[in-house]
C-alpha cells in the first residue's frame, strides 16, 4: 500500500526546529501487540480493557488483573522494535527539539534508539505499591499479585482510568504540544484524555498537526495532514524524502 506524501509537508517538516509527537497502540501494532480497541485476543477476548485498567478493577479482582498484565508483558517480551518506532528514532537527529511523548507502556521506542521519550501512561515492565506508589525492584512471586514488604499488593506502574498522569510527564508533554512547529500524532484512535488533547494544544499554538493512521479519527478533520496509511510504512517514507531534499 503506498501513502503519497504531500510536498508541502516535506518541506514544512524540513523548515521545524521543534517537533513533538504523540503516539498510540497503533504504532506497536506492526510489532505484532493487539492495539487496544482490537478485540483482546485469547483468553483475555471475553473482558473489557477499560475494566481491567483500572483501580476498581484491581480492587474487585486484584489476581486477573495482574494476571492479565503479566500476559502482556509475556507477549511483549518477545517482540522487537518495528521500522515506524526506528524511524522515530532516526529523526529524533534530524531537529533541535524533538519530544517523543507515548500512551504506550511498552518500551519499544526506547528499544529503537529514541532519547527523550515521554511515557504518559507509565511502564508495562516496572512494577510499585499500590499503597506507597513507589516502584519495587525485588520481591517475592509466590503470591499473585506479590505483596510489597509493607504488605499491600504490587501493581503495575502504569495509569489506569480515572487516575491522573505522571504530573512531569504531562507538564512537558503540554509544554512540547505548545512550543512545537510541527506535531505528528501516530497510531492513536484520540480517544483517550487529557492525550488526546495534545494535537489541539499544537494546533491553537500554531503548530502544522500531521496524522497517520490507516483509519480516520477524531483529529483526522483538525489535522493539516491525514495520512491514511500504516506507521510502518509512512515513517520511513516520510524519513526518506527529507533525506532527498
Ligand atoms: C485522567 C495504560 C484525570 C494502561 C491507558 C476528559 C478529560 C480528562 C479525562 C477524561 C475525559 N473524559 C473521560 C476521561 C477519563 C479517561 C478517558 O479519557 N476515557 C476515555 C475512554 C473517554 N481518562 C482517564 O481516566 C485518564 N486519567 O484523565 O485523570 C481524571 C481522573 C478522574 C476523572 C476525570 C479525570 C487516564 C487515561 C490513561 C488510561 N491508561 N493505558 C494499560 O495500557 O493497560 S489508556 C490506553 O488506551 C493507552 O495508553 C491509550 O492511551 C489508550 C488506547 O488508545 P490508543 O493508543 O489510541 O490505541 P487504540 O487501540 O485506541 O487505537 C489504535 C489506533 O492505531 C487506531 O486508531 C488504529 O486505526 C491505529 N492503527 C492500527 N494499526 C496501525 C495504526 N496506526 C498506525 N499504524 C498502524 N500499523
Amino acid at each position: 500500500m503506498s501513502v503519497a506524501i504531500p510536498q508541502e509537508l516535506v518541506e514544512r517538516l524540513a523548515a521545524a526546529r521543534r517537533v513533538a509527537v504523540l503516539t498510540g497502540a497503533g504504532i506497536s501494532a506492526e510489532s505484532g501487540i493487539p492495539t487496544f480497541r482490537d478485540a483482546l485476543t485469547g483468553l483475555w477476548a471475553r473482558y473489557d480493557p477499560q475494566e481491567l485498567a483500572t483501580p476498581e478493577g484491581f480492587a474487585r479482582n486484584p489476581k486477573l488483573v495482574w494476571e492479565w498484565y503479566a500476559a502482556r508483558r509475556a507477549s511483549i517480551a518477545g517482540v522487537q522494535p518495528n521500522p515506524g518506532h526506528t524511524a522515530l528514532a532516526e529523526l529524533e537527529k534530524r531537529f533541535e527539539k524533538f519530544t517523543l511523548v507515548t500512551q504506550n507502556i511498552d518500551s519499544l521506542h526506547q528499544r529503537a534508539g529514541s532519547r527523550e521519550v515521554v511515557e504518559l501512561h507509565g511502564n508495562i515492565a516496572r512494577v510499585k505499591c499500590s499503597l506507597e506508589q513507589i516502584v519495587v525492584n525485588d520481591f517475592s512471586r509466590d503470591e499473585s499479585p506479590p505483596r510489597c514488604h509493607c504488605g499491600a499488593y504490587l501493581r503495575p506502574d502504569v495509569v489506569w482510568f480515572g487516575e491522573m498522569l505522571p504530573a512531569d510527564a504531562l507538564a512537558r508533554a503540554e509544554d512540547a504540544a505548545e512550543h512545537c512547529d510541527v506535531f505528528l500524532s501516530i497510531g492513536t484512535s484520540a480517544q483517550v484524555y487529557p492525550a488526546a488533547e495534545l494535537p489541539l494544544r499544537a494546533l491553537s499554538a500554531g503548530a502544522t498537526v500531521v496524522e497517520i493512521n490507516p483509519e480516520r479519527t477524531a483529529l483526522s478533520r483538525h489535522a493539516h495532514f491525514a495520512l491514511q496509511g500504516a506507521a510502518g510504512i509512512v515513517l520511513p517514507l516520510l524519513l526518506n524524502k527529507l533525506r532527498q531534499l
